[in-house]
C-alpha cells in the first residue's frame, strides 16, 4: 500500500483529531488508498512538541514548522494551528509541492485565502479545508436526497450553529476572541461551518444580509495554553483583555439557484454545545439534521399519504453513505473522530487518483467572500453580494 509521510503542524484538540484519524482510517476503510506514516509534529516549545510526538504516535518533533515544510521526505503538510499561521505555512508548503490539508477557516482574511488559492493552484498540489461536518453519513445522506430530487427543488434553507463555551463573560481571552490572530470570532470558526453546509447541500451563496453582535466586550486574560475553550474559568481579579471580534451572527441568504435562507452563529447561547442544525424545505419534502443527534437524518416527504405524513428519522447505518466502510448496524453512534476518518479517506483517495475534493482551497476562498459580505452588511444595513461568481 502506498505510504503517505505526515508532517502535521500544531498539537492541540484538531491534531488529537487528525492523529487519530491517521492512525485508524485504514481500519475503516480498506483497502485504503494510502497508510500514513506519522513522521513530524510541530508544537511551539520543545516539551509541547515531544509530549505531542509520543502522545499522537509521531516518530519525530519540531518547533520549527519550516523543518517540516523542508523535509523531502514529507508528502503532506497538515495544518493545525491558529489562523494566524494558515496562509504562510500553506503558501511555503504549496511551493515545496507538499498536499495539503488545512484546518477551518481557511484564513483570517480573503485576501490571505485568495492567495492560498493561487498558490496550490499554481503548484498543482492536491488541496482540503477540514469542515468536516458535511462527512457526517446523515448529512452526506440528505445531500444524496437533495441530488436524487427526493425533496423536489430546495426552497429555504434554515440553519444554526450554537454553542456556549464562551457565554460566561469569565470564558477566557484566548486567541479566538483576538482579530489578529483569529481574523473574526463565531463567523468565521462556526459560521462557516454552517456555510459550509448551505453551499454543499443547496448551492452557491449569491448575497447576505446580515446582524453581527459583540455582546462581552471584554474577558480575563489567559495566562498560559493556547486554547481553553471556556473549560477555564478566571476569577474577577485577573486582568481583562479586550474582544475585538464578533460573537453573534444572524443572516439572510439568497442562493444563486434562487432558494432563500438563514444561518444563526454564536458561541454565547447557553444549553446548546453543538448544535449545528439546518433544515431544508423543498416542493417535494423536507430534511432536518442536527449535529447533537448526529446518528439520525429527520425526513418528511410529501407523496406519503395525508394520513401518515409527518417527519420520520432514518438512522445512519451501512446502507447510507460512507455506511458500508464504518459500523455494521445503523445507531451503533456516529462521532466527531468518524467525520475526521471520512475527511482522510477522501483526502488521501484524491491525492493518489490525483483528483480533487472538496471542500478544497476554492470553497475556503469562496466562504472568506461570504464572511466579508456578512460583515459589510452588517456594518451597512444592506444587502451585500458575495462575488463567488467571479472566482476563476
Ligand atoms: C470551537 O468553537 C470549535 O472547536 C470550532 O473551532 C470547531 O471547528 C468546531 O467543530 C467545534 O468547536
Amino acid at each position: 500500500m502506498k505510504k503517505l509521510n505526515i508532517g502535521l503542524i500544531g498539537a492541540g484538540f484538531m491534531a488529537k483529531a487528525h492523529s487519530m484519524a491517521y492512525a485508524t482510517m485504514p481500519m475503516f476503510f480498506h483497502p485504503a488508498p494510502a497508510e500514513a506514516v506519522r513522521r513530524t509534529i510541530c508544537d511551539v516549545t520543545i516539551e509541547s512538541a515531544k509530549e505531542a510526538a509520543e502522545r499522537y504516535g509521531f516518530e519525530k518533533y519540531t518547533t520549527d514548522w519550516r523543518d517540516i515544510v523542508n523535509d523531502p521526505e514529507i508528502d503532506v503538510i497538515d495544518i493545525a494551528t491558529p489562523n494566524d499561521s494558515h496562509a504562510e505555512i500553506a503558501i511555503a508548503a504549496a511551493k515545496a509541492g507538499k498536499q495539503i490539508i488545512s484546518e477551518k477557516p481557511l484564513a483570517r482574511t480573503t485576501s490571505e485565502a485568495k492567495e492560498m488559492y493561487d498558490a496550490v493552484i499554481s503548484s498543482g498540489v492536491i488541496h482540503m479545508v477540514a469542515f468536516n461536518y458535511r462527512r457526517t453519513p446523515a448529512v452526506a445522506l440528505a445531500k444524496k436526497y437533495i441530488s436524487e430530487g427526493s425533496i423536489g427543488k430546495v426552497l429555504n434553507f434554515r440553519g444554526t450553529y450554537l454553542q456556549d463555551w464562551s457565554a460566561d463573560p469569565n470564558s477566557p481571552l484566548s486567541w479566538r476572541f483576538k482579530k489578529d490572530i483569529a481574523g473574526s470570532g463565531a463567523l468565521g470558526d462556526i459560521a462557516t461551518h454552517s456555510i459550509d453546509m448551505a453551499r454543499y447541500l443547496v448551492g452557491e451563496i449569491a448575497e447576505v444580509s446580515a446582524l453581527s453582535q459583540t455582546y462581552i466586550p471584554e474577558r480575563p486574560i489567559q495566562s498560559s495554553g493556547s486554547d481553553k475553550l471556556g473549560t477555564v474559568k478566571s476569577n474577577d481579579n485577573v486582568p481583562k483583555g479586550k474582544v475585538d471580534v464578533d460573537d453573534e451572527n444572524l443572516f439572510l441568504v439568497k442562493f444563486e439557484n434562487g432558494a432563500v435562507g438563514s444561518i444563526e452563529a454564536t458561541r454565547n447561547a447557553w444549553g446548546r454545545n453543538n448544535f449545528l442544525t439546518f433544515e431544508i424545505h423543498g416542493t417535494l419534502g423536507s430534511i432536518y439534521f442536527d449535529y447533537e443527534k448526529r446518528d439520525e437524518l429527520q425526513v418528511c416527504f410529501a407523496k406519503d399519504g395525508d394520513d401518515r405524513r409527518g417527519f420520520k428519522t432514518v438512522f445512519t447505518g451501512p446502507n447510507h453513505p460512507y455506511g458500508e466502510s464504518l459500523w455494521p448496524i445503523p445507531a451503533l453512534g456516529i462521532g466527531y473522530g468518524e467525520t475526521k476518518i471520512i475527511e482522510t479517506y477522501d483526502f488521501f483517495k484524491a491525492i493518489v487518483d490525483k483528483t480533487e475534493v472538496s471542500p478544497n482551497f476554492e470553497d475556503g476562498y469562496k466562504i472568506a467572500l461570504i464572511c466579508d459580505a456578512i460583515a459589510e452588511s452588517s456594518k451597512t444595513g444592506l444587502w451585500t453580494k458575495t462575488n463567488c461568481n467571479n472566482v476563476k
